[in-house]
């Protein structure tokens, strides 16, 4: 049997997919992508998840592409294109809402993994780096167009030009991740936070991440005319009407769109 590069578990709605690499802080292998894309793919098509959440196991996030793999002296532009961009594209089009939980340091593709997700939590100890400066590359996994998006652009350029770590309390400071919390209660507030976004209706969330991306390049006008269409949409979704029904009828909802 091959080696869980990712592990899974299910804690009622929510499924956490842990990057397992202890020893290389969760560097990115060949075979790494491929068990998380499988997991990905499963944890998808399972009507029961309706919240993900991924982490790293020991005491690192992700430090990125593991700079000892094969692949990194073969055709990296390959690698990039093959690997990590369909990775960044699943994330960003999941059908739920995906949480970072950085339990550590998150370096190179690993912080941006964690910054292309749609909420980021992080440990009051764990740190983002933009490390590919140091090693001669340009950052990548969404880091160009994330960044300046988070965090402006004269501090994405400093920190992907500085290649300094960032640590999780100014990281939250400046806008670039939704929280830093205790290291003690890491799981505990991102499994609480997962569950109340299980709980609502996360095909209108997902569909919400969708529409605010897509407006980035957009005029008022483009904009607003795609809030009408995708809200016709939803409108016509069970959850709308649930939504609806549970407001009148002073009861809690209980959303089933995915
Ligand atoms: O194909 C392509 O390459 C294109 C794709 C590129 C995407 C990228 O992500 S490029 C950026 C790659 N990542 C890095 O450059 C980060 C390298 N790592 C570090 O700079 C440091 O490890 C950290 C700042 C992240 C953490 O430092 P520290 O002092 O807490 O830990 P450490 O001692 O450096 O690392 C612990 C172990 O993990 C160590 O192994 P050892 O000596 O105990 O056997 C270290 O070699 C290993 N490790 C950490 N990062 C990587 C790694 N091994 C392989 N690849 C890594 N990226």
């Amino acid at each position: 049997m091959s080696e869980a590069l990712v592990l899974a578990t299910t804690t009622g709605p929510v499924r956490t997919l842990t990057l397992n690499r202890p020893a290389a802080l969760n560097s990115f292998t060949a075979a790494m992508h491929v068990q998380l894309r499988g997991a990905l793919d499963e944890a998808a098509d399972d009507a029961a998840v309706r919240c993900l959440v991924i982490t790293g196991a020991g005491r690192g996030f992700c430090a990125g592409q593991d700079l000892n793999d094969p692949e990194m002296s073969g055709d990296v532009e390959d690698v990039v294109e093959r690997l990590y961009k369909p990775l960044a594209l699943r994330i960003r089009s999941y059908p739920v809402p995906v949480i970072a939980m950085v339990n550590g340091v998150a370096a190179g593709a690993g912080a941006n993994l964690a910054l292309g997700c749609d909420l980021v939590i992080a440990a009051r100890s764990a740190s983002f780096i933009q490390a590919f400066s140091k090693i001669g590359l340009v950052p990548d996994c969404g880091g160009t167009w994330l960044l300046p998006r988070l965090v402006g652009r004269a501090r994405a350029i400093g920190l992907a030009m500085t290649g300094d770590k960032l640590g999780a309390e100014e990281a939250e400071r400046i806008g670039m991740i939704w929280r830093c919390v205790d290291d003690a209660s890491l799981q505990d507030s991102t499994l609480a936070l997962a569950n109340k976004l299980a709980a609502m209706p996360v095909k209108a969330l997902a569909q919400t991440r969708q529409i605010i991306d897509a407006a980035m390049p957009m005029d008022y006008a483009a904009a607003l005319s795609q809030e009408a269409q995708v809200q016709g949409g939803m409108s016509r979704a069970g959850d709308f009407a649930e939504g609806v029904a549970a407001f009148l009828q002073k009861r809690a909802p209980v959303f089933k769109d995915r």
